[in-house]
């Protein structure tokens, strides 16, 4: 009998070894992020309509910032010496002093920081210098996702596609910071920087839409990067099989219509595509006017999608 016991316990031991290694979190790295404060025409629609805008990196949004919970990030951002205004940055993210890690810095400067990702989840980042309202208008504005260091768990399974979705309201007479701040003068609402995006439907010369193959699980990473209004997220013609508020696996709602998100809030959001059909699907924001005016984007989910969409780097279509 104590041989047993003994035995047992060896067994019982050697399991819970197994299973402690089985469960141990990712290493805890330190992640280099460079990124400029760019100054540039870009084109807001598919069909060439120039914005001078303020933005990271070049593009609106910026580059999508990809860490683990528990990793340190360390930001440099650069504001080249050929922009007219002053920057910061301002990581949702991050934990620190407002005053001093997100002090704008002049053309020509730079202001570098560091900071630990605490809270595993999707979170707005954006230029806090003033007038604020108008440098995130002008477009600096950008995600970063927070993968949860205990990685995928059955109630956050591996999705076969990513994809990452950031709303914006474009207002096309941007010099007055005053009436953006006001809510004056939006004439568009902005998926990834574009008017109809990825929807060829409503958008003159739009090409591509976001693709999935049938009975795959696809994972949307939303940002609400408009100045004043809140977003309806809505899939016509599918339901989100899972809502994780802020991105955090913790937080889960399951079969949602429609989820509200704030000003400045980044969601998670599963969904599945149906198996046994080729179907398209229109994520909206159901607020008509962001709707009628921009916020539509087509999935089409059918056998001939393209297997690069939505994997690696390509998760946020240009
Ligand atoms: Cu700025």
């Amino acid at each position: 009998m104590r041989k047993f016991a003994t035995t047992t316990g060896k067994i019982l031991s050697l399991l819970c070894t197994a299973a402690f290694f089985a469960a141990t979190p990712a290493l805890a790295k330190t992640v280099k992020v460079d990124i400029h404060a760019i100054e540039h025409e870009v084109e807001i629609d598919n069909k060439g309509t120039k914005f001078a805008a303020w933005t990271f990196g070049g593009t609106m949004p910026g580059p999508v910032v990809r860490v683990t919970e528990g990793d340190t990030v360390d930001f440099t951002l650069i504001n080249d010496q050929g922009n007219g205004n002053s920057h910061s940055m301002d990581f949702h993210a991050a934990i620190v002093d407002v005053l001093s890690e997100f002090e704008a810095v002049k053309p020509g400067s730079s202001k570098h920081y560091a900071f630990v990702a605490k809270y595993p989840g999707v979170f707005m980042y954006h230029c806090g210098a003033d007038n604020m309202a108008q440098h995130i208008a002008k477009g600096m504005f950008g995600i970063i996702i927070v993968d949860p260091k205990e990685g995928f768990t059955k109630n956050y399974p591996k999705p076969d596609r990513e994809y990452v979705l950031v709303q914006s309201q474009y207002f096309p007479q941007s010099g007055n910071a005053m009436d953006i701040v006001e809510n004056i003068g939006s004439t568009n609402s902005l998926i990834n920087g574009k008017i109809f995006h990825y929807d060829p439907l409503h958008g003159v010369g739009s090409a591509k839409t976001l693709e999935s193959k049938p009975g795959e699980l696809v994972r949307i990473f939303f940002v609400n990067a408009n100045v004043n209004e809140p977003v309806a997220f809505h899939p016509i013609g599918n339901i989100w099989a899972r809502v994780y508020p802020n991105g955090n696996p913790k937080n889960v709602i399951h079969g949602m219509q429609t989820y509200n998100v704030a000003v400045s809030e980044a969601d998670t959001f599963d969904i599945y595509s149906p198996a046994d059909r080729t179907t398209h699907h229109a994520y909206v924001d159901h607020t008509m006017k962001a709707a009628h005016h921009g916020a539509i984007t087509i999935m089409t989910n059918s056998p001939d999608a393209d297997p690069k969409m939505g994997k690696g780097d390509n998760i946020l279509p240009r």
